[in-house]
């Protein structure tokens, strides 16, 4: 039995698939994200599989991949096109190549116009094609940066996608308005941008125009994508158990709001704002020390450690940097709380003092 889930990223708006085959246990992860790189490896380990292969679609330009962070905790091999010309990955595909997992295979179509190194990846059986950012629903990749070409993309979803049976059900690496899947047959008629009766000089047109900014992670994405993910430094991809801690790739673990108010008993909240901060509107977290960030280094000693610790400011960014200064001091079981005391009072979750 096939095995499959559609996992979906917020952040980045990015479908994550995972698909394997049950006899074998043998799995395979398409287009992972590094933020959720705990979440997938939870769900694979759960599910009793063997992470064999990460793939990727492309050089994504909106987030990075988790493929070395997984190779990494789960021994998994990292694959992509080798006209991506990115270093790091253990076997370079080519279009018609076939990559296994158990009993099942999926076989390469190169499909370029959104990057020159675009794959699609479709299951042996053609149920399914995993389309990255070549077609997506009712629309397709941009082809304004990285190495984009309209006219190659208008060539690769008509020859190379919808040339694919009718019923072949299409999944994309986004979609941005919530839809999760679509068809060949579905997409050849009413695909507005290269369906129905658009010639190539009419989608050219099109995509001329779509007007789009830049993703907003493209300078820290495509040059970390181009080596498969794989932060300078790996001393952080062993994961602390303590709670469901997320790390960025700034390398930084983060815990959700959430969670720290279900555990307060659990945790030492250490708030690195100043005292007017602590007392003014936004108010602190009970039980909250307060150690202003820049008395931290030389007041290291006065944190607590016979808990986990979970650093606070206001937005999240001079926690962040707590955590960096307390790990450094010998704290070990740290974490940063995601999105600070703003997003902890959007969440109105438990404050003492601080303005309604
Ligand atoms: N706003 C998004 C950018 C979204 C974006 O540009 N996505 C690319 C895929 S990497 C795309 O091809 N979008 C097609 C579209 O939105 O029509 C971000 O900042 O990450
Ligand atoms: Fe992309």
């Amino acid at each position: 039995m096939l095995i499959f889930r559609q996992l979906f990223d917020p952040q980045s708006s990015t479908y994550t698939y995972l698909l394997a085959d049950s006899d074998t246990s043998e799995a395979v992860l398409i287009d992972s994200v590094f933020e959720q790189a705990g979440r997938d490896a939870a769900l694979i380990r759960e599910l009793g599989l063997t992470l064999i292969w990460t793939l990727e679609t492309h050089v994504h330009a909106d987030h990075v991949t988790a493929a070395s962070l997984l190779k990494e905790r789960l021994g998994s091999k990292i694959a992509l096109a080798e006209a991506s010309k990115a270093e790091g990955a253990d076997r370079y595909l080519k279009d018609r190549d076939t990559i296994a997992f158990g009993k099942r295979y999926f076989s390469v179509r190169a499909t370029p116009g959104h990057t020159n190194g675009c794959l699609t990846f479709v299951l042996d059986n053609e149920a399914m094609a995993f389309t990255g950012d070549c077609l997506l629903i009712r629309g397709c990749g941009r082809t304004d940066f990285q190495q984009g070409d309209a006219r190659t993309m208008y060539r690769s979803l008509h020859t190379r996608i919808f040339s694919l049976p009718g019923s072949c059900l299409l999944y994309p690496a986004h979609d941005y308005r919530g839809l999760t899947v679509t068809s060949v047959a579905e997409e050849k008629q009413y695909n507005p941008r290269a369906g129905g009766e658009v010639s190539e000089d009419d989608f050219v047109g099109y995509m001329e125009n779509l007007g789009l900014p830049h993703p907003k992670q493209i300078d820290i994405a495509v040059p970390a994508n181009m080596k498969c993910g794989r932060p300078d430094d790996l001393s952080g991809a062993k994961v602390p158990d303590w709670g469901p801690l997320m790390l960025t790739f700034a390398g930084i673990w983060e815990v959700q709001p959430h969670w720290v108010e279900e555990h307060l008993q659990d945790v030492t909240v250490v708030d690195v704002r100043e005292e007017s901060e602590y007392s003014g509107p936004l108010g602190h977290i009970p039980g909250a020390v307060l150690i202003p960030l820049g008395e931290l280094a030389a007041r290291a000693s006065e944190v607590p450690t016979d808990k986990p610790v979970v650093t606070v400011c206001r937005a999240g960014g001079r926690s962040a940097q707590a955590t960096v200064m307390l790990k450094k001091a010998g704290v070990d079981r740290i974490a940063n709380l995601a999105g600070g005391m703003l997003r902890w009072r959007a969440a109105r979750l438990v404050v003492e003092g601080g303005a309604d």
